[in-house]
């Protein structure tokens, strides 16, 4: 059979299946989150006619103002997955503490933690956007489901994926066993099998950075830029492109499909912050992702999937895509006797 016939459901029962890589709560978990993002598809779409572009009055608990479609996605996918009984408790970016299921509903191991809407800053100009997820088992020593639960180190995820909601709605999941990319196809519904095994290149000339606050970076991030910069005249002896969407999704998924170097790093704007983006709903995830998809990712200083949560929204300095880059610009931290990102 064509890989275009292999839906989201089949793969899933197959890497069930396969030595039992995922057990069944955790197929049922996954696919409850891809229902969830095709309705937030959906939403996505309609754009002004559905009502859902603008500001909700709102910020959340980092103090960030929430859109309206931030709102609805973080309520689909609660609505979609408290009463399963796979879950014990989730926690989002747009939320202050977890939300553990209600006791009407059965309660299973499973955590998830989710950015509902990442690249808030680009829903209402229709620049791509997208969910990114990650799911933890809770931890077995007691009963009951607390915030301690989820500050888990990323290397204990049990799956992790995106989808970005852009030309196409595309699906990245990966359960340990490479990273697989998923096409919804609108007319049937479902999520299709599109490309198995992404891998990134090691090398790569393009670079995702905001340079907008080139002069709050720590020196370690600047040289590596300034070399990028110089091109073939430089030490690098060849010339960089540079992209940048704002909206880590889609960053991110242009990096699993040509390759690149993503860094939103530490900068001086705010010192008491490791960087902009959050350690659980957004690092994690992308970071297990790539690492599964060949390439590599660190806050600069330690790979961000060994990094020990110390709170839920916690912030961390992020570089991540091409393996012999991240590497680079991860030296250059070392050299300079940096030891924390
Ligand atoms: P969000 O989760 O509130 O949308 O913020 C995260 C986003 C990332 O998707 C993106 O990489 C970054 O913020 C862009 O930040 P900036 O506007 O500083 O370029
Ligand atoms: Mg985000």
């Amino acid at each position: 059979m064509s890989s275009h016939h292999i839906t989201l459901t089949r793969y899933l029962i197959e890497q069930q299946r396969a030595g039992g890589r995922i057990h069944g709560q955790l197929r049922l978990l996954i696919e409850v989150v891809a229902r969830a993002c095709k309705t937030i598809s959906h939403a996505v779409n309609k754009g002004a006619l559905g009502g859902v572009l603008g500001s909700a009055g709102s910020q959340n608990v980092q103090g960030e103002v929430q859109k309206k479609l931030d709102l609805i996605a973080n309520e689909v996918l609660i609505e979609a997955n408290e009463w399963g009984g796979h879950l014990a408790a989730m926690a989002s970016e747009e939320m202050d503490t977890i939300y553990t299921v209600p006791n009407r509903y059965p309660q299973g191991e499973y955590l998830l933690m989710f950015d509902p809407l990442d690249g808030s800053s680009n829903i209402d100009v229709n620049v791509s956007i997208g969910t990114i997820f990650s799911v933890f088992k809770k931890p077995e020593d007691h009963a009951g489901v607390t915030e301690q639960d989820f500050l888990q180190p990323g290397r204990n995820q049990v799956a992790a994926g995106y989808c970005v909601y852009g030309p196409q709605t595309t699906l990245a999941l990966t359960v340990g066993d490479g990273v697989a990319l998923f096409t919804l196809d609108r007319e049937q519904g479902t999520f299709v099998l599109t490309q198995d095994q992404v891998r990134i290149p090691e090398d790569t000339r393009e670079f995702a950075i905001n340079m907008s606050n080139q002069r709050h970076w720590a020196p370690p991030v600047r040289r590596y830029i300034d070399e990028c910069l110089q091109g073939r005249d430089g030490p690098r002896g060849k010339d960089f492109n540079m992209r940048w969407v704002a909206s880590m999704v889609a960053d991110v998924h242009r990096i699993l499909m040509r390759g690149g170097i993503f860094m939103y790093p530490w900068d001086q704007r705010e010192p008491g912050k490791p960087g902009k983006l959050r350690l659980l709903y957004e690092a994690n995830p992308m970071a297990w992702l790539v690492e599964q998809a060949g390439g590599s990712a660190t806050n600069g200083c330690q790979r961000i999937l060994d990094v020990q949560p110390q709170k839920l929204h916690e912030r961390v300095a992020v570089m991540l895509g091409s393996k012999n880059e991240v590497e680079r610009v991860t030296g250059y931290h070392r050299e300079a006797g940096q030891t924390q990102g």
